[in-house]
């Protein structure tokens, strides 16, 4: 006889109803009329971009940037994205109940930051959330600063110095199986990584990258964080982003080399590091088999999006992996965007197949 028909009547029910409670317990994608784009705005009322979404206390949480219109002049280094404090977005995991909460952070209140606050995440430890975000202080020097909280969306309080040794921009956190939390962080041209490369701030580096077009490209950053969450536990080190060859991926192999957004999941003993290729708009996946990596790069986890920055982030409702990213759907400016998420699922390989959410040939940049 089929093994099905030997389950009890009562377990039959049970299984029922943890079935239906997993259909119910994920988000369903808000998908757009409008055929250029695969998904709808997830809140309209501010814009909204860089999501980090987690799962605190059941709920769906979203940290994002809060882009608003300050006429800063657009160019190559960001200068147009001049934020200046955080909402965050909140959502039960069947996606009832969205809220956006009030300023969780404002730069006014942050002792060491100038302006920009570009892409948070955040992180929970024993009773405290920890949302860690990268601001220009007075010298126009990008650094991670860290705010606390009992609260998940907050308000948080932010610390009077940033993170020791922190620079550059877009860090995220990642808590492994054991408890070890990790930072990865950094991004090339307005995310000042290119002017970091002797150790020291150069006032009068490069704009871009580091120029060599056959050299190693410069890659991201990451560290250890003491079991505290503030400071970080160890040196920062560079994280390698190898081709399948073994080679480091190089400064002229733009469609695959790291810009910036990282950000870390990982299924069973694999590691996944997504990110942004910046001014060729893909995000990118490698695979590593721990958290210092190398990685090595595997394919393109998310294709363009309109608007010329493309940032993410995965996470795992129930039993569905989302990606939570941006785009310019409502404004058509590239400085004022607002979240979206879809959801995606890795091959029975592992492998990710690109993530494809705007259709339109019109971008906006
Ligand atoms: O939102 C400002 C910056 O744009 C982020 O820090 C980058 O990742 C890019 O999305």
């Amino acid at each position: 006889m089929n093994n099905f028909f030997k389950i009890p009547c009562k377990e039959l029910l049970l299984l029922a109803c943890l079935a239906s409670l997993k259909i119910i317990a994920q988000p369903s994608e808000l998908i757009n009329p409008n055929t250029d784009f695969k998904n709808s705005p997830l809140i309209s009322e501010i814009f909204t971009a860089d999501p980090s979404a987690h799962l605190f206390e059941g709920r769906v949480y979203i940290y994002a940037s809060h882009d608003i219109e300050t006429g800063s002049i657009e160019d190559d280094t960001g200068n147009h994205f001049n934020m200046k404090d955080y909402h965050v977005i909140s959502m039960n995991k069947d996606g009832s109940d969205l809220k956006i909460h009030p300023v969780g952070l404002s730069v006014e209140d942050v002792k060491w930051a100038k302006s920009r606050f570009w892409a948070p995440d955040a992180a929970h430890k024993d009773g405290t959330y920890y949302l860690y975000f990268p601001a220009k202080d007075k010298d126009e020097i990008f650094r991670i600063g860290v705010a606390t909280s009992k609260n998940p969306a907050g308000p948080f309080k932010a610390r009077p110095k940033p993170m020791n040794g922190s620079y550059s921009i877009d860090p995220s956190t990642f808590i492994d199986d054991d408890g070890s939390a990790y930072m990865y962080f950094g991004g090339i041209w307005g995310g000042q990584l290119q002017q970091w490369e002797s150790g020291e701030f150069d006032p009068k580096g490069s704009l871009t990258d580091l120029g060599v077009a056959n050299n190693p490209a410069i890659m991201p950053r990451m560290a250890k964080l003491k079991n505290n969450m503030l400071e970080f536990d160890e040196e920062v080190k560079e994280i390698q982003i190898l081709k399948k060859s073994g080679e480091p991926i190089l400064t002229k192999e733009l469609e695959i080399r790291f810009f910036e957004a990282p950000w870390i999941h990982k299924i069973k003993d694999v590691y996944y590091l997504s990110y942004s290729t910046g001014d060729t708009h893909n995000l990118a996946y490698a695979t590593g088999d721990n958290p210092y990596g190398p990685f090595t790069y595997q394919g393109i986890l998310g294709e363009p999006v309109q608007g010329w920055t493309n940032h993410h982030s995965t996470i795992k409702i129930g039993e569905q992996w989302y990606l939570f990213y941006h785009d310019t759907e409502i404004s058509g400016k590239t400085h004022l965007r607002n979240v979206k998420f879809t959801r995606f699922d890795h091959n029975p390989d592992g492998s990710i197949s690109p993530i494809k959410t705007y259709f339109g040939s019109d971008w906006k940049f």
